[in-house]
């Protein structure tokens, strides 16, 4: 007899840490030695696109990514989302009558398809796995009918996937705080301020390099976190000031202040790599072009009109103000003329208070 497949889609935004997550006290639930803050960004610009399909002719959970089969039995954190989603499933409803499609303890029966699209470079240093794990969290909840009231948890599953996951759950100006607990379950994300708060903010992201990182950032951080001194100061001294100094900045809408601490921060986050033993290199001369480019742009028009930062990957992600944004654009297409500045505004909605 043809099984029935239920099948839902969802979009999920990345996010931009503007005060950085480097390092883990626990590399199994990914948690954190630092809180961290980070921008949605809106899903026109930069986003995963996931489908997730139940059925009872699947014999087993299967994944493609970009159109490639991944191995599901081989990662630990797609092993981990499906784990945690399934021991909180409920009844699959049909979203227009409310009809019980699939029922709580039908479950173990069906098992799951799942393939997912990023518009943007994979594992180049933009954030790929956050978008990539939220929306599998979010997708597979959909699916399972988690309850609404599981926002909290949501984003611990979504962490428990990559860390920088349960950010990309809110849109915004989102805090990820690291927690205290052994178990994780304070370790999640939550909405500092919604994308309305700051409407002339202006993301450019500027791709340097499309090709995948030779270190991925979950290795790089361990062999940071077991090297580097620099790390542990920065974690335990700097981190805990510039959060609070960045989400009052925000707050209070003050650019000079959001853009200085922005680049400071991605220059002590990427000092920490060069500290690290053997160094790791995510920056290339384009983007140490770019940094110079921005301070003397800075530096001509007398005020802070431009911040820079850049992740694991040489891209780099620019913070102007809309009415500063000619002047950027300008200097980006002279500067770097053979690719065009995509052009991000902050996320419109966040996928948790669409739950
Ligand atoms: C961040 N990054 O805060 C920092 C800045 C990269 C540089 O979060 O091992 O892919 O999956 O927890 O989340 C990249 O780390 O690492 C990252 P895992 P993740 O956005």
């Amino acid at each position: 007899m043809q099984q029935p497949v239920f099948s839902l889609t969802i979009s999920s935004p990345t996010n931009i840490a503007l005060i950085k997550y480097w390092g883990k006290r626990d590399a199994k639930i990914n948690l954190p030695i630092n809180s961290s803050v980070s921008v949605t960004l809106n899903q026109r610009d930069l986003r995963t696109v996931t489908t997730v399909s139940a059925s009872r002719s699947f014999s087993r959970d299967r994944l493609w990514l970009n159109g490639e089969e991944e191995d599901v039995n081989a990662s630990r954190r797609v092993l981990a989302v499906f784990r945690e989603v399934r021991a909180r499933a409920g009844d699959l409803r049909d979203p227009k009558t409310g009809q019980v499609l699939v029922r709580k303890d039908e479950w173990d029966g069906l098992r799951v398809w799942v393939v997912s699209e990023n518009n943007f470079p994979t594992a180049a240093g933009l954030a790929s796995s956050a978008a990539g794990y939220a929306a599998l969290t979010f997708a597979l909840s959909k699916l399972y009918g988690l309850p609404d009231s599981l926002a909290d948890e949501l984003s611990c599953i979504a962490r428990m996937g990559s860390g920088s996951a349960c950010r990309s759950l809110a849109g915004g100006f989102v805090a990820w705080d690291m927690g205290q607990r052994a178990d994780g379950v304070d370790s999640r994300a939550r909405q500092v301020a919604d994308e309305a708060h700051w409407p002339e903010l202006q993301v450019l992201v500027l791709v340097v390099s499309d090709t995948k990182k030779t270190v991925s950032s979950t290795a790089g951080m361990q062999t940071s976190v077991d090297t580097s001194p620099l790390l542990a100061h920065r974690a335990a001294a700097v981190v805990p000031g510039r959060l609070a100094e960045m989400e009052a900045a925000y707050q209070s809408r003050d650019f000079g202040k959001v853009a200085e601490l922005m680049m400071r921060d991605s220059n002590q986050f990427h000092a920490t790599c060069l500290d690290t033993y053997p160094p790791v290199f995510y920056m290339n001369d384009a983007s140490r072009a770019i940094v110079r480019m921005v301070h003397a742009l800075n530096e001509a028009a007398g005020e802070t009109v431009c911040g820079y930062t850049f992740d694991a990957g040489p891209n780099a992600v620019l913070l102007t103000l809309k009415r500063h944004l000619p002047t950027v654009l300008a200097a980006a297409n002279t500067h770097f003329p053979p690719k065009r500045p995509v052009e991000a505004t902050l996320a419109s909605e966040s996928l948790l208070a669409a739950l």
